[in-house]
């Protein structure tokens, strides 16, 4: 039998990941995919909510979105960064408000953790457009200079971009180019499978390498958590020690195993299941 005393069997510490993310209650997205993520890649999740996402069956599946007090926000933080020695990495999932963007925005000013991966994520589900500007005009300007990976599916990519729509792979690698320009040393421009290449395809940019990532495509609809699934696989591998590169490519494999053949609910959509994932 394996001695618990310290000795050769007994395995070295995990890396430790934060989410700062939102909760998604039925388990699909947000948060509670980000820490099974995190585990199945080997590493410790902690997570600091941002906001209470609670699907609405009577309204189409819309998401009630409750903000959580900036307070307690700065609050959950405060006890991720001194419970452990070290956070290696952050994933900036939903953020949703402006008050919100603030307190973490102060969060990381003072706390500097390495290996920040933001997925921009602008409105959910059911959400006025409009929120997404004020939104998009904080993260913008606060969160995004702080990343070391970010992650916009096509419409934040447009949005991030300033442009009104991306149609082929030429405008998604412009887009990326145009977010670098923003400051972020690493954008991966996520087109998934909605380009009609028969591949999900994602461009990754870091100022010397374009390029083109893809693995075959799951059918053509979105899968719920395909998003998170994928920023938090790429923050649990930076928190191993990848390059940027390497985790988006390791992350993409983990989505393919995540979304066939995902969860069949009785969404409209099919959902991620990250468990079947063998690195
Ligand atoms: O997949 C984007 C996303 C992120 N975070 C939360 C969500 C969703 C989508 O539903 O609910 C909390």
């Amino acid at each position: 039998m394996a001695s618990t005393t310290a000795n050769s069997t007994v395995p070295a510490a995990p890396p430790i990941a934060l989410a700062i993310a939102g909760s998604e209650a039925s388990g699909g997205a947000g948060a509670q995919t980000d820490l099974k993520t995190f585990h199945q890649l080997g590493v410790f999740g902690c997570t600091a909510l941002t906001c209470i996402v609670s699907m609405d069956p009577e309204h189409n599946w819309d998401h009630r979105f409750v903000p959580v007090d900036p307070q307690v926000i700065t609050d959950q933080i405060e006890a991720c960064a001194t419970v452990h020695t070290r956070i290696d990495a952050v994933k900036i999932g939903m953020l949703g408000t402006a008050a919100t963007i603030d307190a973490v925005d102060a969060a990381l000013e003072q706390y500097r953790f390495p290996n920040l991966v933001v997925d921009p994520v602008l409105i959910c589900k059911g959400q006025e457009p409009g929120a997404a500007l004020d939104v998009d005009n904080a993260l913008r300007a606060k969160i995004l200079p702080r990343a070391r990976v970010t992650t916009p599916n096509l419409f934040e990519a447009a949005t991030l971009a300033g442009v009104d729509e991306i149609t082929s792979v030429e405008q998604l690698k412009d887009a990326a180019k145009r977010i670098y320009d923003l400051g972020v040393p690493n954008v991966l421009a996520k087109a998934g499978p909605t380009l009609g290449t028969g591949t999900a395809l994602d461009v990754f940019y870091d100022g010397q390498t374009l390029e083109v990532l893809e693995v075959p495509a799951v059918g053509t609809e979105r899968v719920h958590g395909a998003g998170c699934t994928l920023a938090a696989a790429i923050t649990a591998e930076l928190a191993k020690g990848a390059a940027p590169l390497d985790a988006c490519v390791t992350a993409k494999n983990v989505v393919s195993a995540s979304v066939n053949p995902g969860m069949h609910g009785n969404i409209p959509f099919t959902y991620v299941y990250q468990g079947f994932y063998r690195g």
